[in-house]
């Protein structure tokens, strides 16, 4: 999907226009940002399809921009914005990477104090020149300070979130090729590890001069690190790089096994070959002189005297012992998933109505769905309180009611998301938590309590019989913000004596649980629910990079409840 890149540039041709102090365009681009997210179709079929003048049709966008987007998708890139980013002095895409710098701030930081790039930002701040401004004050320096040491320490790595589309696409790319017989993504992309370095792709081919070829004049290319026989690097223009490795048919499965990784798997994969006196390595297993294994990656793996493993388990955290001992885990699928139990509806801000989350809801065969909007504290995002909940309630119970008419067998859960604010308490009484088919509550605010403070308010929130599902549990952001201090372990032990269920936040920004916290739940018996937490329905596909999350953190479908049919889900409830 081009939809999120291309708004994603709409946008910063918006602010770099506002910043020269264009009239009416910026307005346009932004219009054009909005549409492009919310849109459920890829742009790039509807250009397919209808060519320009379908593009044209679509709301906020006109002729000007329609060709913006054509340009987008034949070139892979926009002149007028690549200009406009040279031109600029302002590097935007550097900024607003900093954890809460949007538009605004960084127009005015610009206006004020002359701030063009991280280096002016960090200076600005740290000689104090940001807080006295109007709109900014103490607090957003210093978390400006924060958000910058952050970006620094997780510097050159991207969220899988951002890459795997693009991957898709390259990939597919290549597969086009005659002369590619065999292609996988490799690497961390392969093992789905939440933050990518570089991308790494493996070919089996007679012809890899045709391979490189093509591949180092991807439309994407920004710069050519290397080309060779057996291996190139590239950047592309989205900021990172990309690895092509080429090998012949023959080697296929152990170079697939060694370019997976991750590094650790391999030196304990290779130990266990030593140990029978063997040979591994990326052309094959060998026996003396001889070739044993190689054409295939199981064949590899069961000449080893090993289970053949799925690739999110290959971190060397006893991945290897489970398999020697025929324990591996059932990973759960993404078709096991019955219902998302964390959705936002126009009732509070989010994008769609409650009829809309439901049919996106059973076009993916789900059984249920839980809306859980937010509640009273949370004002920006319109949190209801107990009457506009009562309200909301009468809706679904219609709704349900027409379902069961139409003999649907699809049911919509009235959740709620509630706060758990300083002290640990719900923001909304008891009376109308009960009321609901289930209540979720989070940490909204005060993110920076000492670790004793902050792990008692939780638990506190799971102490009460109303809130089943704590969300987003550690309160991190990848590549913006860390986890709140909380000591895990006290958490799942209340977790378990209350029968309280940790989500697993599909969000790839989020994906907490990490895959340490994930494995500690379900050895400690705490069960899990992988929520994707839309504002928009087509936000549901992020449900993917729970799933992928949750695999890495040795999940089956047992552990994780929005696998369960109703029923059972609601016995869990009650
Ligand atoms: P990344 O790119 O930092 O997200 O992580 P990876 O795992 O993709 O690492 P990368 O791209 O450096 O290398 C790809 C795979 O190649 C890696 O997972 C395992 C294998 N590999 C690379 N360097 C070594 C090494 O020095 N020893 C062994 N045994 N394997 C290696
Ligand atoms: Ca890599
Ligand atoms: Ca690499």
């Amino acid at each position: 999907m081009k939809n999120q890149e291309l708004a994603q540039i709409f946008n910063e041709i918006s602010l770099y226009l506002e910043m020269d102090e264009i009239p009416f365009r910026p307005q346009a681009y932004e219009k054009a940002a909005l549409t492009l997210e919310g849109l459920e179709i890829d742009v790039e079929d509807i250009y397919k399809e209808g060519g320009i003048k379908a593009l044209d049709k679509l709301p906020g966008i006109g002729k000007h921009i329609s060709e913006k987007i054509e340009e987008y998708i034949k070139e892979g890139k926009i002149k007028y914005y690549e200009d406009l980013k040279k031109k600029s002095p302002v590097k935007i895409g550097e900024l607003t990477a900093v954890e809460g710098m949007g538009p605004k701030k960084i127009k005015t930081l610009y206006k004020k104090l002359g701030v063009k790039n991280l280096k002016d930002l960090e200076k600005a701040a740290k000689e104090h020149k940001i807080a006295p401004l109007f709109g900014f004050g103490e607090k957003t320096e210093k978390n400006i300070l924060e958000g910058i040491a952050f970006l620094k320490r997780s510097k050159g790595r991207f969220l899988l979130g951002e890459i795997l589309p693009i991957v898709k696409e390259i990939e597919d790319k290549l597969k086009e090729l005659k002369e590619v017989k065999q292609i996988s993504v490799a690497g961390s992309v392969r093992r789905k590890k939440e933050t990518i370095g570089d991308v790494d792709f493996l070919v089996s081919t007679d012809d890899s001069e045709k391979i490189m070829d093509f591949f180092v004049s991807l439309p994407k290319v920004e710069k050519v690190w290397g080309k060779g026989k057996t291996k190139s690097s590239i950047r592309v223009s989205d900021g990172f790089d990309i690895d092509v490795r080429v090998v012949a048919d023959k080697s296929y499965g152990s170079a697939l096994q060694y370019f997976t990784g991750s590094k650790d798997h391999n030196i304990a994969t290779r130990r266990i070959a030593i140990k029978k006196e063997l040979k591994l390595n990326e052309y094959g297993l060998f026996k003396k002189e001889k070739m044993i294994a190689g054409w295939d990656e199981k064949d590899v793996y069961e000449k080893l005297g090993l289970i053949w493993m799925e690739p999110e388990l290959r971190e060397n955290n006893g991945e290897i012992e489970a398999s020697l001992k025929n324990n591996l885990p059932k990973l759960i699928n993404l078709k096991d998933i019955k219902g998302d139990l964390h959705c936002h509806s126009s009732w509070n801000g989010g994008r769609n109505s409650i009829l809309e989350i439901a049919q996106k809801a059973q076009s993916l065969n789900y059984k249920y769905v839980g809306v859980s909007d937010h509640t009273q504290f949370l004002k920006i995002e319109n949190g209801l309180d107990e009457k506009q909940l009562a309200k909301q309630k009468k809706e679904i119970d219609k709704l349900n009611e027409k379902f069961k008419k139409q003999k649907l067998d699809f049911k919509i859960l009235q959740g709620a998301e509630t706060n758990i604010l300083k002290d640990g308490s719900i923001d909304i009484n008891d009376k109308a938590l009960k009321n609901l088919d289930y209540a979720i509550a989070g940490v909204h605010s005060s993110f920076k309590l000492s670790k004793e403070k902050m792990t008692e308010r939780i638990i506190k929130a799971i102490k009460n019989p109303y809130i089943k599902i704590i969300s987003h549990p550690t309160g991190r952001l990848l590549k913006r913000r860390d986890e709140y201090e909380i000591d895990f372990d006290k958490i799942l032990k209340a977790a378990k004596d209350f029968n309280t269920i940790l989500e697993i936040n599909a969000n790839p920004i989020r994906l907490d649980l990490n895959e340490v916290n994930i494995k500690k739940a379900i050895k400690a018996g705490v069960k899990l629910s992988i929520n994707t937490d839309v504002h928009d329905k087509s936000q549901f596909n992020l449900m993917e990079f729970g799933i992928y999350q949750a695999r890495r953190g040795w999940a089956e479908k047992k552990d994780v409840v929005n696998t369960f049919n109703i029923n059972k889900l609601m016995k869990l409830f009650k």
